[in-house]
């Protein structure tokens, strides 16, 4: 049940928002805000969409494992560190992740912009329950492996981070760069 309750609280936040934007509205010159206002509604509403179902973001778009070119093994460690934290892949390429979970908590690998995966971090705090089903993501229960398979469509330098409460804050993350 963790799902429906994040995403209602989520939902809620949009339904603020918009609120706040046709308040502004309401204010003839403020026409700044009104555009800010519609971009953050428009914002949160395309990170709570993200949430349950296997749209891409910025970084690529989920892979179909037979497709894919190259297999990366990375691990997750209690220090709050990936193994490696710096991956190559070229532009186009299709790349299974082998994910394992060496440490004794939960760990999980989320691809996406920094900013993204900086916004998500601050929702995790806020709803440290919440259930990923994400495609550009997977959670790794101790001493277990798990995939991820991506195809990265976008030249440029993308983050990964675990994105389980505090892990990020405490350094869990690496870097992608494809070119
Ligand atoms: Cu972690």
């Amino acid at each position: 049940m963790q799902r429906p309750s994040a995403a209602v609280v989520a939902a809620s936040t949009v339904v603020l928002l918009m609120a706040s934007a046709l308040s502004s509205s309401a204010i003839a010159d403020d026409t700044a805000h009104q555009t800010e206002a519609a971009q953050h509604t428009a914002r949160m509403s395309s990170s709570v969409h993200a949430h349950g179902n296997d749209e891409g973001s910025s970084v690529g778009r989920p892979g179909d494992a037979k497709n894919a070119t190259r297999t990366v093994a990375v691990t997750m460690l209690d220090t709050m560190r990936f193994d490696p934290p710096t991956i190559a892949v070229k532009k186009g390429e299709t790349v299974h992740f082998v994910i394992k979970n060496v440490g004794t908590v939960r760990h999980e690998m989320t691809l996406g912009s920094r900013q993204e995966l900086k916004e998500h971090a601050d929702m995790m705090r806020a709803m440290p329950d919440m259930a990923h089903q994400d495609a550009n993501s997977v959670t790794v229960e101790p001493g277990r492996t798990g995939d991820l398979v991506w195809q990265f469509t976008r030249a440029g330098t993308f983050d990964f981070a675990c994105l389980q409460p505090g892990h990020f804050e405490a350094g869990m993350k690496g870097t992608i760069t494809v070119k």
